[in-house]
């Protein structure tokens, strides 16, 4: 190790084998570790081992479920991260990356001060730049795009957080139109195949279902609190799992693998509304109370049966009537599970309906061990802003990249957008590229095509904690403190349990890291010197976190300080109530007012009223290539921890032995990766746990950025081999959709 690395692991005060010998204790293998949490959740009346210095509670952001933290601080040194046992939802657990969020605060190679790059895109070179220079430099390159193309010039990029709010009002405050959020990387196509099919995606009773089934979502290693803990109280108490993935999966490993040939998932949930239709076994009472176009949705079916599906999904005829019959008889105690990651194929919202419809069938919403609406977050005081609320135009008025007329238009768009930057095609030429907590470079379809989008720009600012891939090829990085130096806006959650809870500065900021707040005031300021706007932006962003904090908690029984002390704070009643919809006294949120197996507004705008079927391509003698996380790393943020690096080093591309045998490739060894639009090479993982017409690659790996200095070098980057293509109704890009020719190297 590097002196500088071992004086950080010291500085951290705990060392990097005693991290993962910590991690073993707790069970870091994803199946142990849900059972750590359990057993942390029982005997958590009594504070963890750690007992030195301070403990301060928190929120974790190392990934997108902020569970509850308790933060063990010495001298003003984080040592040791724990769970917070106070946590409803998280019961004193926590992963090995929140564990070692202590590494992300400490690393290395974090960036500490305003970097303004000194020489050619991408080659390494950047000279430290004051904060002052750094907001001048970031108003006049605004500025001179504004003079030239208009506000549309800009485009606004930032993922899902807490403090997206500040980020998002600058953009619109300066009025660009072009906003490019996380949804479409991610979750849009869930969420309009649900929204459009039953108004709303809902929770999922995972501890008292009698079967659970889920498609592609690997909850034990991805992980989403707490149905993690759920489903494993859900298997202890006899639910049977049954996990259709093309992989084996931690998931799949807890229950029934169902091995479905890629993107047909579709084949095999008509089929099983076929059966359930066809055998009289669907929930007559709940079709009819609370659905509408049973009739046309049966007529539909009658033509996917079983002995169809197999030929298209590869699993038995026999299987699909047995999976059809067993939820009939767990019936209403089904979870049919939403999932989250639906960045997948290039027709994924009208897979997605298809679940909530075979819930639908199986009555399985509003009762217990089924899905249910949950009840609601505690309401938080409004912030009173000194201009219009974040509502933008629809995403794609500047291009010419069709509509999606039925896509969330808040979340813009990234896959279209992006070509019409590149083939200029858009109404007008964006220049400009502001990106907040987000890595487009890694975490975008076809990494090559970003990059030639980034050639089209006049000027590109990365706000970030690390030399991300995509902070590499910008001109300009500012430096936000983490997660653990800064007091971030309250967070509300719902589910089964609602609560709020404090995200907390436990030690002082590295070098000069500043929060996205202070660094919004001082662009803001700086562009109040360039351009008159009415009232003046620093006006509009003139007040601290700690106002905006008491302004969310004024209506609550609880002040900043009495929650800073206890983390979390929940009301007294809580009424997770079931039977509201099943009663009559709650409609759905779609135009019928209740579930659509028919939909009239999918028609009207030009798509299927009920799904229909298309098989996929084939492409013989090559795989198809999917992806997916591992449970030590979020996406592409943590992969350069050092704690969490030295889990896995580099990633793996999976293959199935028949595959590797006949192409002569050894398990360990390196084999190259070829698609239409680019090649990797990587290490191949041989192994039975995934089908032969497909590979898998974990995300995160193979960074362009030498800043990342523990990751650089290791492994494949799975989204430099991926084709540009998005799923046609929401724009949500298809991660899934391409095949590749693998060789021995
Ligand atoms: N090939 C492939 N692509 C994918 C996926 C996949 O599985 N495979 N998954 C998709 C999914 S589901 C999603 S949600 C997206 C996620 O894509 P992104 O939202 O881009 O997420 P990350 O890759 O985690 O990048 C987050 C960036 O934020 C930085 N960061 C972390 N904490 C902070 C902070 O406190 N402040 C600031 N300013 N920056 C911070 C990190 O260093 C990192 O550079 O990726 C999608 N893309
Ligand atoms: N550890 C960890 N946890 C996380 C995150 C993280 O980065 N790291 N990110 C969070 C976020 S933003 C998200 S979106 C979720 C993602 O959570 P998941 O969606 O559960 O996670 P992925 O690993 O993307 O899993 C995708 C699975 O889909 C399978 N799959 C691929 N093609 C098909 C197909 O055609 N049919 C079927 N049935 N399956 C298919 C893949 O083999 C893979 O196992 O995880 C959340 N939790
Ligand atoms: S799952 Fe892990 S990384 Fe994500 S919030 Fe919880 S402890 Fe943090
Ligand atoms: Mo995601």
């Amino acid at each position: 190790m590097k002196a500088e690395a071992v004086k950080a692991d010291r500085q951290a005060g705990i060392s990097r084998r005693g991290f993962l010998g910590l991690c073993a204790a707790m069970g870091t293998g994803a199946a142990l570790q849900l059972r750590s949490f359990k057993a942390i959740g029982k005997n958590n009346d009594k504070p963890g081992s750690w007992s030195r210095g301070e403990v301060i509670p928190s929120t974790c952001n190392m990934c997108v479920n902020r569970c509850g933290i308790q933060c063990h601080v010495v001298n003003g040194v984080l040592e040791k991260i724990d769970g917070d046992y106070h946590n409803p939802k998280t019961l004193g657990g926590t992963c090995a990356k929140g564990q070692a969020g202590i590494m992300t605060l400490y690393d290395p190679d974090r960036i500490k001060y305003p970097l303004i790059r000194a020489g050619a895109r991408g080659e390494g070179k950047w000279r430290r730049a004051s904060w002052e220079e750094a907001y001048e430099y970031v108003a006049d390159n605004l500025d001179k795009i504004m003079d030239k193309y208009g506000p549309e010039g800009l485009l606004w990029s930032s993922s899902t957080d807490l403090t997206e709010i500040f980020f998002l009002k600058l953009g619109v405050f300066l009025g660009t139109p072009n906003f490019a959020r996380h949804a479409t990387l991610c979750l849009a196509s869930r969420n309009v195949g649900y929204f459009g099919t039953m108004g709303g995606v809902p929770d999922s009773d995972l501890a008292n279902a009698k079967y659970i089934i889920m498609f592609g979502a690997n909850r034990l290693e991805s992980f989403e609190l707490p149905y993690n803990r759920d489903l494993i109280s859900g298997i202890e108490n006899g639910a049977k799992l049954v996990v259709v993935d093309p992989r084996m999966t931690v998931t799949a490993a807890k229950g029934t693998w169902v091995p479905i040939k890629p993107r047909t998932d579709m084949a095999l949930t008509l089929a099983l509304m076929h059966v359930l239709i066809k055998e009289d076994l669907y929930d007559k009472d709940f079709v009819d109370k609370l659905t509408v176009g049973f009739d046309a949705l049966k007529e539909h079916v009658a033509q996917y049966s079983p002995e169809w599906a197999e030929k298209e999904t590869d699993i038995p005829a026999r299987t699909i009537v047995e999976m059809a019959r067993e939820m009939a008889v767990a019936a209403p105690a089904v979870v049919v599970f939403p999932g989250r990651r639906s960045s997948w194929y290039t027709n994924d919202t009208q897979f997605r309906r298809t679940l909530p419809m075979l819930m639908a069938l199986l009555g399985a919403f509003d009762v217990r061990g089924g899905n249910f609406v949950n009840a609601g977050k505690v309401k938080l005081g409004e912030f009173d802003w000194e201009m219009a609320p974040f509502d933008v135009a629809p995403c794609v008025d500047g291009f010419d990249e069709g509509p999606f007329p039925l896509a969330a238009h808040d979340d813009g768009g990234y896959v279209m957008r992006r070509d019409a930057i590149i083939d200029e095609t858009g109404k007008y030429p964006v220049r400009g590229w502001m990106i907040y907590k987000q890595n487009p470079l890694a975490a975008v379809v076809d990494g090559n095509r970003t990059l030639k989008m980034m050639e089209k720009m006049d000027f590109i600012c990365s706000i970030d904690v690390q030399p991300s891939q995509t902070a590499w090829m910008a001109d300009i990085i500012l430096p936000e403190t983490t997660y653990l130096e800064r007091l971030d806006p309250i967070w509300t959650t719902g589910g089964k349990v609602k609560f709020i809870s404090i995200r907390q500065p436990v030690v002082k900021p590295q070098g000069e890291a500043r929060t996205i707040l202070d660094i919004i005031k001082g662009i803001a300021a700086a562009m109040d010197k360039r351009r008159t706007f009415d009232p003046p932006m620093s006006k509009v962003f003139d007040f601290t976190m700690e106002d905006y904090v008491d302004k969310q908690l004024a209506p609550l029984p609880i002040d900043r300080k009495t929650l800073a002390r206890q983390g979390i704070w929940m009301p007294g009643q809580q009424k997770w109530k079931l039977g509201a919809y099943r009663r009559g006294e709650k409609d759905f949120r779609t135009p019928s007012g209740k579930i659509e197996f028919v939909s009239e507004r999918f028609r009207r705008n030009g798509y299927d009223p009920m799904p229909v079927y298309e098989p996929p391509a084939e492409e013989a003698g090559r795989q198809r290539l999917v992806t997916g996380r591992y449970a030590w790393f979020t996406h592409s943020a943590n992969q350069n921890n050092r704690w969490l690096n030295a889990i896995h080093p580099e990633n793996d591309i999976w293959i199935n032995p028949d595959v590797a045998r006949e192409k002569g490739i050894k398990d360990g060894g390196y084999v190259m990766v070829r698609s239409r639009v680019g090649k990797v090479k990587i290490k191949a993982y041989v192994t039975p746990r995934i089908r032969p017409d497909t590979v898998f690659i974990c995300h995160g790996f193979g960074t362009n950025s030498a800043g990342q200095t523990t990751l650089y070098g290791k492994g494949g980057a799975d989204q430099v081999l991926m084709e540009s293509k998005a799923d046609v109704i929401t724009n949500n890009q298809a991660l899934h959709e391409t095949w590749v020719d693998i060789t021995k190297v």
